[in-house]
C-alpha cells in the first residue's frame, strides 16, 4: 500500500513504475480512503502501542493506493524493497529503498507492505474482499466445445 503522504506528494506513478521494474505484476489495485474504524482495524496487531494514535491520524489524513503485488517471494521481495520502517534509517542502510527516497521518518513511510502470507491474506481480502465477492457472482465461462 501506498500511505497518504506518499499520495499525497504525487509518488504513485513514479513508485509503480519502480514495482514494474523489479518485477512485480500488478494483480489489483484501487485508490482509496481509510476512515478512522478501517485504520484501526487495519493495524489492530498495532493497538495499544504509544504510535497507534498517531498512526492512525497519519493513515485517516488522506487518500491511499493499495496494490496486490505478484512475483516469485513478493513478500520478502517487496519489504526489501520498501526499507526498513524508519525512512532516516532506511537512507543508510538501504539507499536504494522506496523510504530512504520518498519516506520522511519512522511514521511518514510512505508504503506498507505485509509481513507473512496470513497477513498478506488477510489484508488483500480487507481492501479487495468485495471485488472477490463480486467475481464469485460472475456467470461461469462457458465450457469448451
Ligand atoms: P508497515 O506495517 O506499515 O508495512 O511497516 P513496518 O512493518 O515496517 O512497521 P511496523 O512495525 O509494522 O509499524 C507499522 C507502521 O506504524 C508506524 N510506526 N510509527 N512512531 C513510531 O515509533 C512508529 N513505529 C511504527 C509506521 O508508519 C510503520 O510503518
Ligand atoms: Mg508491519
Amino acid at each position: 500500500m501506498i500511505k497518504p503522504d506518499c499520495v499525497r506528494n504525487k509518488h504513485v506513478d513514479e513508485i509503480r513504475k519502480i514495482i514494474l521494474a523489479q518485477g512485480f505484476s500488478f494483480v489489483k489495485e484501487k485508490d482509496t480512503k481509510l476512515d478512522v474504524a478501517s485504520a484501526k482495524s487495519f493495524y489492530q496487531e498495532h493497538n495499544g502501542k504509544e504510535f497507534f494514535p498517531s498512526l492512525i491520524e497519519f493513515m485517516t489524513s488522506g487518500p491511499v493506493h493499495p496494490m496486490v503485488l505478484e512475483g516469485e517471494g513478493a513478500i520478502k521481495k517487496w519489504r526489501a524493497l520498501m526499507g526498513p520502517t524508519d525512512s532516516n534509517k532506511a537512507r543508510i542502510t538501504a539507499p536504494d529503498s522506496i523510504r530512504a527516497a520518498f519516506g520522511t521518518d519512522n511514521q511518514m513511510n510512505c508504503v506498507h507492505g505485509s509481513d507473512a502470507p496470513e497477513s498478506a491474506a488477510r489484508e488483500i481480502s480487507f481492501f479487495f474482499g468485495d471485488d472477490k465477492q463480486a467475481s464469485k457472482q460472475e456467470p461461469e465461462a462457458p465450457s469448451k466445445v
